[in-house]
């Protein structure tokens, strides 16, 4: 079965399909820049960071569709200093997108991608609020995994270029896996006792520096991937709107949760559009053990 014909089966609303399947058609021309866009671009994104060629390329890619679709009112993306309004839009939507997270693994051919979460208006809302999430994942294979409150699906892209049913109603299993973020030394002390719970339980760890491909195997695997508040920086590094929340409703669909330590990250409401947040994403289990060592 291909996306079309699942998100027919699962009767997702016609604006939602429009837009689900018009993320898809954008796969494979950005899997197609790996080749001839590499390096990086000699530019800073709003955080400072050094854009590589290729995230400037997926922004441009992303942005000129969803403009010319004129699926989306409101458009927001980690390469974007200011939310763009899309002149005589034929729906509401607002959506995020991280055009390429995990950029800096590019040159070292790791698995990065692309995370966009829909939001029924603008953005600045709480997760808890969004219609749909998906990610597209370009590694060995190039994936899309979706939801829309209706079971989290998942996808490859096969040899013409068409979305095929790998997956159907993902959920998160029990498992030890655990990908942690920040350096060691600098931990908060809560956060330093939860590592080291999970590591006397014989947790593995599995951190590749792409918080999409790590999430995505937490969602297939098991256990929990953490970018913590830590010593100098309180907000962590992770962005709330383009990391955080698109991937905690997928998790939180397929039965796990978020948390940015105190509580359901989906249910903040971000103050602006490059809030940071600590975010704990994962297995239930890990999520309420993180949260009662916060508390106490
Ligand atoms: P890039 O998109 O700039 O590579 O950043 C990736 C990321 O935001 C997230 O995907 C990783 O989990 C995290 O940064 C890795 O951060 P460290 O380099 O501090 O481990």
């Amino acid at each position: 079965m291909n996306l079309a014909e699942h998100l027919k089966k699962k009767s997702t609303e016609e604006k939602i399909t429009e837009l689900i399947m018009l993320f898809s058609e954008q796969a494979s021309v950005i899997r197609d820049e790996f080749v001839t866009s590499r390096g990086a671009a000699d530019t800073k994104n709003v955080y400072g960071e050094t854009q590589m060629a290729l995230d400037k390329k997926a922004d441009e890619i992303l942005i000129d569709a969803l403009k010319k679709s004129g699926l989306v009112r409101w458009i927001a993306t980690e390469e974007q200093p200011d939310i763009i309004e899309v002149e005589g839009a034929k729906n509401q939507f607002g959506i995020t997108i991280d055009p390429l997270d995990g950029s800096s693994l590019i040159d070292v051919n790791l698995a990065v991608g692309t995370i966009v979460g829909i939001y029924p208006g603008h953005v600045l809302e709480p997760g808890n609020t969004m219609p749909g999430a998906l990610y597209i994942l370009y590694g060995p294979l190039t994936t899309l995994t979706y939801t829309t409150g209706n079971g989290v699906h998942e996808f490859y892209l096969d040899k013409d270029g068409v979305f095929k049913l790998m997956e159907e109603d993902l959920t998160i299993p029990d498992g030890k896996l655990y990908a942690p973020g920040a350096l060691r030394r600098d931990y908060m002390p809560y956060h330093k006792k939860f590592i080291e719970q999970l590591e006397s339980e014989g947790y593995k760890l599995r951190f590749s520096g792409s918080f999409v491909a790590d999430v995505h195997q937490i969602l297939h695997k098991g256990g929990l991937f953490t970018y913590p508040a830590f010593k100098g920086k309180e907000t962590g590094k992770l962005r709330h709107l383009f990391e955080g929340t698109p991937m905690g409703k997928m998790v939180f669909e397929a039965g796990g949760a978020v948390s940015n330590g105190k509580g359901n990250l989906l249910d903040v409401k971000p103050a602006s559009v490059d809030e940071r947040t600590p975010i704990y994403i994962g297995g239930k289990k890990e999520i309420a053990l993180i949260e009662s060592y916060v508390k106490r």
